[in-house]
């Protein structure tokens, strides 16, 4: 977010969706209620959304849920929606639809490894994904007709804005110009191990989409090119498919990339691989004026109820919240549990190669907060 200047008030819309997001979300309400005096006593409004929701009332977003979003919360927590993969007539993905209603132009992701016992993991990553969240293909403006010859043709309309891509852009120089202010300020003992300055990775395909990635570069170029705020900071450019291979043989040299929301979405999710689960991963949606912290991880229909889904990908998408609302230490102090908490390695989920519960695993980071 812009602004982080420190809200008085917390009043959080808490929208768990489908899914193990109903087991995640509470997992992280709990943390956020052991704070204590740290925070503000923060309220939380539960609010409807997803496609149990669609199948039990007929709205996948009710417009009750957004307008308490707008006109009674500080900012959400959304956990995982079941989106069918097929059309389903008056269906429409709530989350793609939130970041809509609310303006969450950025999806930001950071990707960082932490040394679990009995994962191998022989490279350090440490990397922010900044995805541009509002267009590109997800505008969703899908034709289907059919040829004179019987056979079909299904074409979708790719949008990408100058605006859109300038506000990405400078959000990506904004976290890197931050980052690099951290990691300078990091106590003795806490060093990062990035000893080069800070970077912006720009991702996309232009030297294929010429017109719409060629405006994304441009655009996000212009960022950097427009003033003396980010000359500390080093640019560099990669095609969407060479960035799937450099991040999975030296992640180590990334430290913020901005891309486009489709490739913003696949290149998190193999970000994710590199750091041991998607269970791991957390995200904000976050515009001017408001903040949805949001695993990156979906519904998980398969182990749905089995209370063993990961919590921390949505314990540290609370912390990110907090730390975009002002509250940068009681965000450390999570963070710095669930670090505690991998490390040692005695209470981790199945997708990590332990036992534990979701309940275990939150038990837990409370415990070390
Ligand atoms: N928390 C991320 C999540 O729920 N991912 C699933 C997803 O986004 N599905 C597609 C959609 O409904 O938009």
């Amino acid at each position: 977010m812009a602004s982080v200047l420190k809200r008085t008030s917390l009043k959080i819309g808490m929208i768990p969706a489908d899914g193990i997001g109903k087991e995640v979300l509470p997992a992280a309400q709990r943390v956020l209620e052991a704070l204590g005096s740290a925070i503000p006593k923060p309220e939380f409004i539960p609010l409807l959304a997803g496609w149990g929701e669609f199948n039990k009332n007929g709205k996948a977003l009710p417009e009750e849920t957004i307008r308490v979003l707008k006109e009674e919360c500080d900012s959400a927590m959304f956990g995982s929606v079941s989106s069918p993969s097929h059309k389903v007539a008056g269906y429409s993905s709530p989350i793609v639809a939130l970041r809509k209603h609310l303006d969450l132009y950025a999806n930001v992701r950071p990707v960082s490894s932490v040394p679990i016992p009995g994962q191998q993991q022989s490279f350090k990553c440490d990397m922010v994904i900044v995805r541009e969240n509002t267009e590109c293909l997800y505008i969703k403006q899908e034709t289907i007709s059919t040829n004179p010859d019987g056979s079909k043709i299904a074409l979708a309309t790719r949008q990408i804005t100058s605006r859109a891509s300038e506000r990405i852009g400078k959000m990506a120089f904004e976290i890197a110009l931050r980052r690099g202010q951290e990691r300078l300020a990091a106590p003795k003992g806490k060093e990062s191990w990035w000893k080069g300055e800070p970077k912006v990775t720009i991702v996309h395909k232009s030297n294929v989409l010429s017109v719409t990635d060629g405006l994304f570069r441009e655009s996000v170029r212009s960022i950097k090119e427009g003033t003396d705020r980010y000359a500390g900071i080093k640019m560099e450019e990669q095609l969407v498919d060479s960035m799937v291979y450099r991040m999975f043989r030296e992640p180590e040299i990334f430290d913020v990339a901005v891309a486009p929301n489709l490739y913003g979405d696949i290149i998190s999710d193999g970000a994710a691989a590199l750091v041991g689960s998607l269970g791991l991963v957390p995200s904000i949606n976050a515009g001017d004026n408001f903040v949805m912290g949001e695993p990156v991880h979906g519904s998980a229909p398969d182990i749905e109820g089995k209370n063993i889904a990961n919590p921390i990908a949505s314990i540290r998408s609370a912390a990110l919240v907090l730390s975009s609302l002002g509250y940068v230490e009681p965000a450390a102090k999570i963070n710095a549990a669930v670090d505690a908490v991998l490390m040692e390695g005695t209470y981790l989920t199945p997708d990590l190669g332990g036992k534990s519960t979701t309940t275990e695993v939150t038990d837990a980071v409370l415990k070390r907060l």
